[in-house]
């Protein structure tokens, strides 16, 4: 009988989950052993690093990846990392070695107490195996969960389970194939079609899930034909939509009242791939104007379940799309007119205004560049200056835990080596994954840094004043200088002072990674 490991990574391999994200102690290296050709161990130095590389690698490749952390200790410092993973509904497996089954009970060192607990309710799925034959099924199950529901799940392994050998049946998962559809049933189809067909002036809100999902172009081709306008949902981790086409209106406003506002005038809201809504400022107020229904369409059932107005329909949004356009056939429009950029602003002090610098990135570097962003007080200005048009060209902290950006921008590169990647990190933000600077320059990723130098949690003292809370402390950060932290960690870095220099800087071709430091001035995101 073959053994438990290699019935796992035979399973692995043919599931096509062999870049493997980690950082390993000493209960993961029975797991890591013998790993046949063609497995890429992708080794972070802090586990909120490993698991945000690994979320933009499974993000930007679209299949479920798998992440190998220490015990509670590796799984604790990822948990931070995996509230954006479950915000963005990235499938991710997060294994943990566990002390040998023997050990568990009187708890000796390195122990994962109660590991299924632990990282709830974070995952969608937890388990450790109840005997050594059960873990290749139990794994199978982590990847599959995490396949269909989208979210997280996490397996802990007792480690001398890897060693011991299967029993008869434990090789049926390797031939095992699950899949999911979801397609509206006729009826439930002609209602939606009903609804859209009978509306006046109908309104489209689009999430994450439709770039996720591979539908940005189809959610064009629906909004043209509707002709209404379209928001993306607020606090988005993906843009589905291109942001200077003339119907679209940006990304809504994270308040009840502000929405509400927004929606005035229209009497239906289709809203497809997000969820309703994800509020961030409290801003009460009525859910919608009077006269206005809402239709949901999600895969995500619990998204459908806790909205707290409208319809739902749990179905898979591309599905619904195709419905829609059938019934809305019509003749090819010229292409739209895109709205252009307007003039940069600038600032004093020898530091370069934000708009400056995303003008630079939309100028110069190429149209199928992908960016990964976090820069908070920035927001309001890249959505004036940039001009995306092209499926996954942006990727953001889902839930807003700090640390996705620089290494979700090293797991992009690496899923998309072909396409053009900048990270676009804040000075803050930057220090929450840090260490992604080092795994970037060892796989000698070809990534850019463009590194937002403000000297200040920018997006908090604009917080201070919404709440009436002006004087706090602790939102200064002067005197980092990242080019030589970045050196420290083997990645070729530059400080430009003006914007001649950033232009030059952006339009050259690197091999490999590279941090471009700016000095700007501070703002507020909107
Ligand atoms: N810690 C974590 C893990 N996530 C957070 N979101 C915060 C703290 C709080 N926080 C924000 O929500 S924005 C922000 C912090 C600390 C400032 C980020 O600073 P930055 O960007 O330099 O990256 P700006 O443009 O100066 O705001
Ligand atoms: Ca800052």
């Amino acid at each position: 009988m073959p053994s438990v490991r290699r019935v796992a990574h035979e399973f692995l391999q043919r599931q096509g989950l062999t870049t493997v994200f980690g950082n390993p102690g000493s209960n993961e290296l029975p797991f890591l052993a013998d790993l046949p050709d063609g497995f890429r161990y992708v080794l972070g130095l802090h586990e909120g690093a490993v698991l945000g590389m690994a979320d933009g690698y499974a993000q930007a490749t679209g299949r479920p990846v798998l992440v190998n952390l220490h015990a509670a200790s590796g799984s604790g410092n990822a948990m931070g990392a995996l509230t954006n993973a479950v915000a963005s509904r990235t499938p991710l497996v997060v294994m943990a070695g566990q002390q040998v089954r023997s050990a568990i009970g009187p708890e000796a060192n390195l122990t994962n107490v109660d590991a299924t607990a632990l990282m709830k309710p974070l995952v969608g799925w937890a388990a450790e195996p109840a005997c050594a034959q059960d873990v290749p099924r139990a794994l199978a199950q982590a990847v599959f969960e995490a396949r269909l529901q989208r979210r997280p799940t996490y397996l802990s392994v007792p480690y001398d389970d890897w060693a011991a050998d299967c029993d008869d049946n434990a090789t049926a998962v390797l031939d095992r194939r699950v899949q999911r559809a979801s397609v509206p049933g006729a009826e439930q189809g002609r209602r939606l079609i009903e609804q859209v067909t009978a509306a006046r002036r109908p309104a489209l809100v689009l999430g994450g899930d439709i770039d996720s999902a591979g539908l940005f172009d189809d959610a064009v081709r629906l909004a043209e034909r509707l002709g209404g306008p379209v928001w993306a949902a607020p606090s988005q981790f993906r843009l589905p939509f291109p942001n200077r086409h003339p119907l679209f209106r940006g990304v809504l406003p994270a308040g009840i009242a502000p929405i509400c506002e927004a929606f005035e005038g229209h009497d239906l809201v289709l809203v497809l791939g997000a969820p309703v809504f994800r509020y961030h400022q409290y801003l009460p107020g009525r859910y919608l104007p009077e006269g206005t229904r809402l239709v949901q369409v999600t895969e995500d059932a619990s998204a459908a379940a806790r909205a707290p107005m409208g319809e739902a329909l749990v179905a898979d949004p591309g599905c619904v799309i195709d419905l829609l356009l059938k019934e809305f056939d019509a003749p090819a429009k010229p292409a739209p007119a895109y709205r252009p950029a307007p003039e940069p602003h600038t600032a004093d002090g020898g530091r370069l205004h934000p708009d400056q610098v995303f003008a630079a990135l939309r100028d110069e570097l190429p149209q199928d560049t992908a960016y990964v962003v976090e820069s908070t007080s920035t927001t309001d200005s890249w959505w004036r200056q940039m001009d995306l048009r092209r499926p996954g060209s942006y990727y953001f902290p889902a839930a807003g835990g700090l640390g996705f950006g620089l290494p979700g921008a090293v797991g992009v590169a690496m899923a998309h080596p072909d396409r053009p990647v900048v990270g676009v990190i804040g000075d803050g933000s930057a220090n929450y994954g840090i260490t992604a600077l080092w795994t970037a320059a060892r796989h000698r990723v070809p990534l850019t840094v463009v590194l937002l130098r403000n000297g200040t949690y920018g997006a908090l003292r604009w917080f201070g004043g919404l709440l009436g809370v002006p004087d706090t402390p602790g939102l200064d950060i002067p005197g980092i200088d990242f080019t030589r932290i970045a050196e420290g960690y083997g990645v070729a870095s530059r400080q430009v002072s003006n914007v001649e220099e950033l232009r030059t800087v952006l339009a050259e071709q690197p091999d490999g990674p590279r941090l471009v430091q700016v000095d700007t001035a501070l703002t507020t995101p909107s």
